[in-house]
């Protein structure tokens, strides 16, 4: 091998392991039956619904999100505003845990959700003491809001997986909301900005249209 051969084939190596570092884990246009296929099906001995379960009814359809395009915006009342990349978001310790989620139209889905804390988020941007609610930003232009109080209590997160295989197109990627203990229209979907507020009476989309805004589940 002559010397530029030598340097080309190091060249080489390093570009593709540089490339395979920053290659992100995304459902490269897979199908919800292939993905279903292979979603986790039971859970520490409890069954899990499948990803098939949900009934699509959002209020503008499912929502293609261009991962290299997208940026998770953390702004309103916060030290330091971010605007996060896919992997930044996903570079914060990751947590697993299962959640039903409610619909208000009366069907459920318990599901086995990975995702990283809110609270990292709000550490990192560092909230100021007058923020009280928290308003969530859709792709779809949907919103919804929680109060920053029920989301410590509960520590949500927000979710790229969910039984095993990363959120597809009709399930909300990037992120849901997983909005433990409040009904499905808390839970948003193709999330893209989170805003911190002191604005209590903030009401999101379907809160708009008459819904709670504490969206309880009744038991
Ligand atoms: N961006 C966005 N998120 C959304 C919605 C929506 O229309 N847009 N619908 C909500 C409702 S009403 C429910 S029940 C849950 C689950 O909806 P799915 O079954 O359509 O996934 O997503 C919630 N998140
Ligand atoms: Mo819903």
């Amino acid at each position: 091998m002559n010397r530029i051969m030598k340097y080309l084939f190091v060249f080489m190596m390093v570009l593709s392991l540089f490339m395979s570092s920053c290659k992100t884990d995304i459902n490269d246009s897979k199908t919800l039956g292939e993905l279903a296929a292979v979603e986790i099906k039971e859970y520490e001995g409890k069954d899990l619904s499948s990803i098939l379960d949900f009934r699509e009814n959002s209020i503008k359809g499912p929502q293609t999100v261009d991962i290299t395009e997208y940026r998770l915006v953390v702004d309103g009342l916060v030290e330091t505003p971010a605007e996060l990349t896919y992997d930044q978001v996903l570079s914060n310790k990751k947590y697993t845990k299962m959640v039903t989620l409610y619909c208000v139209e009366g069907w459920s889905v318990n599901i086995l959700w990975e995702g990283i804390l809110l609270k990292d988020l709000f550490d990192k941007a560092g909230v100021k003491k007058e923020a009280n609610t928290v308003i969530f930003h859709a792709a779809d232009g949907y919103t919804t809001s929680l109060s920053l109080e029920s989301i410590q209590y509960k520590n949500m997160m927000i979710a790229y997986k969910m039984n095993g295989v990363v959120l597809p197109p009709e399930r909300g990627f990037p992120f849901q909301l997983v909005a433990e203990d409040k009904l499905g229209y808390k839970w948003i979907k193709w999330l893209n900005r989170i805003e911190l507020s002191d604005n209590e009476d903030y009401r999101g989309y379907w809160e708009q249209a008459g819904y709670s805004n504490e969206a309880h589940i009744d038991p």
